[in-house]
C-alpha cells in the first residue's frame, strides 16, 4: 500500500442504487478534475452538473462532480467525488476509466487510513466510524456517532495529558533533595493518580453494558416445559420462529433471534424448558439452557398461574403466562401475560425495555469501549494501581509506572501505534470508508 496513490472506491452501498457516491483520493488531482469537469479554474466543494465522458470522448454518465482540495476533504489529501447513477454497468465503466489514469482501488478502511495520518482522525474516531457504519438502533447510532465525532478522543487525551503531566513532575522531583520539596507533595501527586485510577476503572465497569449496546442486549426466556415461552417468544417477535405445542420437552435447542426494542438491538433466546429429563438431545438443550443463562443480561422468567414463583432469583423478571386461563392477578412484581391470544405482550415489552434502560445506564453517553480498547484501558488501570502500590515514596518507580500508562492510553488514540494495532483497526471497515 503506498500512500502517494491516488486510489478510488465506491463510498455509497452496494447493489443497484440511484446514485451512487466514487470517491477518489490523491496527492495533486486539481488538474484531473478540471478536466474531468471542464472548467479552470475550479471552485473547490462547489457541485458541478456534467456529462462525464472516458478518454475518447463518450459520454459514460451524467454525474454530479465535486473537488474537496488538501487540506478540507475527509483524507487531508485532494478529494473528487463523482455522483453517477448506481447501475453496477455505470460504476464498472468509471471505474475502468479511472484505471486508465494511473489510480487504483483502494483497499477496506484506505480512505480511513489516510484521514488518519493527516490527524483527521484518532483510532476512536475510526472505532466510531466502524461502529456506526455497523449501527441497527437509535441507541448504537448515538453511542457511535459520540466516538467518532471525538467525545471519546477527548476524554482520552485528557487522561494521557494529565497522566504525562504527573509522569514528568515526579521525574522532576527526582533532582531535588526531599528537604527543598513542599510538603506533602509525594501524596499530593498520589492523589492525582488515584483520580485517574478511579476514572478508568469507573469507564471498565461500564464495559459489559457499552458491549450489550455494540453486540445486543442477550436476554432469555426460562422456565419449566409447557409454560409458554416459546409462545411468549413468537409474540414479542410478531412472527412463528420457535415450534409451539402442547408436548412438554418440544424446545431441546436455543432459538435465537434480534429485534429492536426501544432502540435497543436485543438478541432474544427462547431455550428448552428446565427439567429432570433422562432424553440425551433434551439434556444437552438444557445444558445450553444453562449456558444462555449465565450469558443472559436479563432473564425472563416464565411461569403459569398454577405455579408458585419459588425459583425465581432477585434480578429476573417474573411473567406469569396463560393469564386467560385464571381471574386472579394477585403476585406482586409479576407481569401478566397471555402469550397465545397476545394480551400484555405490549406491557411485557416496554417494562423490558426500561429494565434495559437501567441495566445499561445511559451508557450511550458514556466511552464505547470495544475489545481493544478494554485490554488497553485494563493495561493503564494495573499500571497507575502499580504507581499508586508500589513506588512508597519512590518518584522513579512512580513516573516510570504512569509512564507505562500513557503509553496504553496513546496506543488507543493511535498517538502511539504499531502496524497491528492500525490494520485490526482499519480492516473493520468496508471498502470506501
Ligand atoms: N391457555 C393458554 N395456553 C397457552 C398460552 N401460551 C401458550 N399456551 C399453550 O401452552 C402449550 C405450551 O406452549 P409452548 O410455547 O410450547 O411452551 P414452552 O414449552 O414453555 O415453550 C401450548 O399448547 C400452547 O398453545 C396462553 O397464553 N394461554
Ligand atoms: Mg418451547
Amino acid at each position: 500500500m503506498n500512500n502517494n496513490d491516488t486510489i478510488f472506491a465506491v463510498s455509497s452501498g452496494h447493489g443497484k442504487s440511484g446514485v451512487a457516491v466514487i470517491r477518489i483520493s490523491g496527492n495533486d488531482l486539481k488538474n484531473f478534475a478540471e478536466k474531468l469537469i471542464g472548467c479552470t479554474p475550479l471552485v473547490p466543494r462547489h457541485t458541478y452538473f456534467k456529462n462525464l465522458c472516458d478518454e475518447t470522448g463518450e459520454i459514460i454518465d451524467q454525474c454530479v462532480i465535486i473537488y474537496f482540495a488538501a487540506p478540507h476533504s475527509f483524507t487531508g489529501t485532494d478529494v473528487i467525488e463523482i455522483h453517477s447513477h448506481g447501475a453496477p454497468a455505470v460504476i464498472n465503466k468509471i471505474f475502468d476509466f479511472l484505471k486508465t489514469k494511473n489510480m487504483r482501488l483502494a483497499t477496506p478502511g484506505e480512505f480511513s487510513r489516510r484521514a488518519f495520518y493527516a490527524g483527521k482522525m484518532d483510532l476512536t474516531d475510526v472505532d466510531g466510524l466502524a461502529a456506526l457504519l455497523d449501527a441497527e438502533t437509535d441507541i448504537q447510532r448515538k453511542s457511535a456517532l459520540r466516538s467518532m465525532m471525538g467525545g471519546d478522543g477527548e476524554t482520552y487525551n485528557a487522561w494521557r495529558n494529565d497522566m504525562i503531566e504527573i509522569s514528568a513532575y515526579a521525574a522532576a522531583m527526582l533532582d531535588y533533595s526531599p528537604d527543598d520539596l513542599p510538603a506533602n507533595i509525594y501524596e499530593r501527586v498520589i492523589e492525582k493518580t488515584k483520580k485517574l485510577y478511579s476514572e478508568i476503572s469507573n469507564a471498565l465497569s461500564r464495559y459489559k453494558t457499552a458491549r450489550a449496546i455494540r453486540g445486543g442486549v442477550n436476554i432469555a426466556i426460562i422456565g419449566e416445559t409447557n409454560v409458554g415461552k416459546s409462545s411468549l417468544f413468537n409474540a414479542i417477535l410478531g412472527t412463528s420462529r420457535a415450534i409451539v405445542s402442547d408436548i412438554p420437552g418440544t424446545t431441546r435447542d436455543v432459538v435465537s433471534a434480534s429485534v429492536d426494542m426501544g432502540g435497543y438491538l436485543v438478541n432474544l433466546s427462547d431455550t428448552a424448558g428446565l427439567r429432570e429429563t433422562s432424553d440425551t438431545v433434551e439434556k444437552i438443550g438444557i445444558d445450553r439452557t444453562h449456558d444462555e443463562i449465565k450469558n443472559a443480561d436479563l432473564i425472563i422468567h416464565v411461569i403459569t398461574p398454577n405455579d408458585t414463583p419459588n425459583n425465581v432469583s432477585s434480578g429476573e423478571l417474573l411473567v406469569i403466562n396463560k393469564c386467560d386461563t385464571t381471574n386472579t392477578q394477585n403476585i406482586k412484581n409479576a407481569i401478566y401475560v397471555s402469550a397465545k391470544n397476545n394480551i400484555g405482550v405490549d406491557e411485557l415489552v416496554k417494562t423490558i425495555t426500561s429494565k434495559i434502560r437501567e441495566i445499561t445506564d445511559g451508557s450511550e453517553s458514556g466511552l464505547m469501549i470495544n475489545a481493544r480498547t478494554y485490554e488497553l484501558l485494563k493495561t493503564a488501570q494495573s499500571e497507575l494501581e502499580n504507581a499508586i502500590e508500589k513506588s512508597d515514596g519512590d518518584y522513579d518507580i512512580l513516573s516510570e509506572h504512569v509512564r507505562y500508562a500513557a503509553d496504553a492510553i496513546g496506543k488507543i488514540l493511535g498517538t502511539i501505534s504499531t502496524a497491528d494495532i492500525l490494520d485490526a483497526t482499519f480492516s473493520q471497515l468496508c471498502l470506501g470508508k
